[in-house]
Parts: C-alpha cells; structure tokens; sequence
C-alpha cells in the first residue's frame, strides 16, 4: 500500500475506534474536524485534550513527506502549514496546539477539564505547557538533528554533548515538577504537553541507544509515564506509525 492510502486507513481506523469508544460529548451540537501528523508531539497533545474530554471528531491523518501540509486546501486552515489544526462546524479553523487546547476548554466547559481550577494550579499548568514547547522541544530536537536526522557518525560530537547537556537539565526540571503523581493536581494541558516530548526521548533512545538519554528519566517521572499510559484513551491517541 502507498504511504499516502496507508495513512488514510490508519486515521479512518482510529477515528472509528476512537468515537465508539467515547460517548460522544455534543456531537449532535458540532462537528470538529482535528488535523494531525503521525509522531507530532504537538497534535498528540490535542489529540489527548480531545479524548480527555470525550469530544467527538474527525480525525485527518495527513502527511508532512507526501506533500499533505503544503496543498493550498490546507494552507487555507494553517498558513503556516504545520500540524495541529482544527475546524469547527465547517468554518472556524484554529492552529497553534496551546491555543487549541485553550479553546476547547472554554468552548465545550463540560465534562472533564483541561485546567486546574485554581487559579494559581492553573497559571502553572499553562507554564510548564509553555515550558515544554520553548525550552523541551527546542532541546531534544537540537539533539534528534545531530543523530536521527543524520547518517550514522555524521553528527557534530561537540554539539550532541551540548545537546545532551541541554535535554538532560529540562528532564531534570521535567522530575522537579512533578507533584503528587501529574504535573499539576489531575490530567491536564500539562501532562498533555509534556508527555508526547518525554515519549519522544524514549523512542529516540531506543532506536539510537548509543544517545539514549532515558537512563535520565527521573523516579517521579517514570511513574507519571506509567500513569498517562493507563489513561484510558492513551492507545487511541498513540502515533499511528509508532505502532509499526
Ligand atoms: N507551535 C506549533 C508547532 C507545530 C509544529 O511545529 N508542528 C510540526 C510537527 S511536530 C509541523 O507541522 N512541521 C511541519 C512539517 O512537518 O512539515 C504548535 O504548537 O502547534
């Protein structure tokens, strides 16, 4: 099967499962069209808010190498052409994950919340959302760019160790934050945030153990792996092609 179809069946497969699963919270009220990329850490983390709150939604699987991003279709909903996107009731489109994160909440108050309700809990829940997409991403990417992404031995040894360096000091923050169990209080846009990164270093390491940086997953932290794995749409919401 060609990429492209493969990717087809995967998103209809999981977009079936998903809505049998879920008892389908205003579906009557909307239609939500969700747009996500296999392995994005930053549509995973609303593809979890949207399964954390049993939101019904069309999943679109697209992707980046077969062209998907750049068709003007697409570049209609996200003009900068990057993954997440949404489109609710055909015509309001939203991209940027935070913000769709944010939107859901206040848009569909019901049911389970993405947000402590304390105002304090909820400023640091959005932090360390923050947190994570300025300062985790940034360092494991500049890591997966000297290894991952490039042929065996080419990468720069001087800036792997700095990357190293770098990526070790946010999981080291990443183990400082954690209280009692979740990041703050309960599931929320944190965990949702957070997790697709930290999976992120863990398959990274498996595949390249030679740069494993798992060995410096904190106590607290691997706990809380655990944890988010249990909840109960995880496997839903699991990339696609991580599944392989
Ligand atoms: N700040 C954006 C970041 C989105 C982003 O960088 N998405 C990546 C995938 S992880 C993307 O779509 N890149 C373009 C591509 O893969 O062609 C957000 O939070 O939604």
């Amino acid at each position: 099967m060609r990429r492209k179809a493969r990717d087809t069946v995967a998103a209809v497969a999981i977009f079936r499962r998903s809505h049998r699963k879920a008892p389908l919270f205003c579906a009557r009220r909307m239609t939500l069209t969700f747009y996500a990329a296999s392995g994005s850490p930053f549509a995973w983390k609303v593809w979890l808010a949207l399964e954390h709150k049993k939101l019904a939604y069309e999943l679109k699987v697209l992707s980046s190498s077969a062209g998907d991003l750049r068709k003007p279709e697409y570049a209609a909903i996200n003009p900068r052409m990057k993954v997440p996107a949404i489109v609710v009731d055909g015509g309001f489109s939203l991209y940027e994950s935070s913000s769709i994160v944010e939107y859901l909440q206040e848009r569909y108050p019901e049911g389970s919340s993405l947000l402590p309700s304390d105002v304090q809990r909820r400023a640091i829940a959005r932090r360390l959302a923050a947190e994570a997409d300025a300062y985790l991403y940034p360092a494991a990417t500049r890591l997966y760019r000297q290894t991952v992404f490039r042929r065996e031995g080419e990468g720069d040894m001087k800036e792997i160790a700095a990357a190293k360096g770098e990526l070790g000091l946010e999981l080291e923050r990443v183990e400082r934050a954690m209280s009692d169990g979740w990041l703050v209080d309960a599931p929320s846009i944190a965990d949702f945030a957070v997790y697709p990164m930290i999976a992120g270093v863990r398959r990274f390491g498996d595949k390249q153990p030679q740069h494993s940086m798992s060995a410096q997953f904190g106590p607290r932290t691997r706990a809380w792996m655990t944890r988010v794995e249990a909840l109960p749409y995880f496997d839903t919401c699991y990339p696609p092609h991580w599944r392989r």
